[in-house]
């Protein structure tokens, strides 16, 4: 397999693997589940810091767009697309400077 259909195919089985939701049911993280994989699929200190999974409240309220308490495909797509950028700002250079409230620079909330 290709990297990309690496990244990509692994991002679903992830997701679903973690959801653990029935069939017939939209798959979907609570609280329980997304620290699980948080504690268990990230294992760099950058992105471990970017994310703590000892804050769980914290975090889903980042993650949980829609505001039914639990994380879908789309917002867990978001969530490491935001590490993905905040990995690449790291590696580049650009921002994720720590000084200024630390989490701002990859954050892009809309
Ligand atoms: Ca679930
Ligand atoms: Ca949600």
């Amino acid at each position: 397999m290709a990297r990309l259909d690496q990244v990509i195919t692994t991002m679903v089985d992830i997701f679903l693997e973690y959801a653990n939701d029935g069939e017939g049911k939209k798959p979907k993280l609570n609280k329980e589940e997304l620290k699980k994989v948080l504690e268990q699929e990230i294992q760099s200190p950058e992105l471990k810091e970017k994310i703590n999974a000892d804050d769980i409240e914290e975090v889903m309220e980042m993650l949980d767009k829609n505001h039914d308490g639990e994380v879908n495909f789309k917002e867990f797509c978001r969530c490491v697309s935001d590490l993905a950028k905040c990995y690449y700002s790291k590696k580049t250079g650009k921002g994720g400077k720590k000084g200024k409230g630390k989490n701002q620079e990859c954050e892009q909330e809309d």
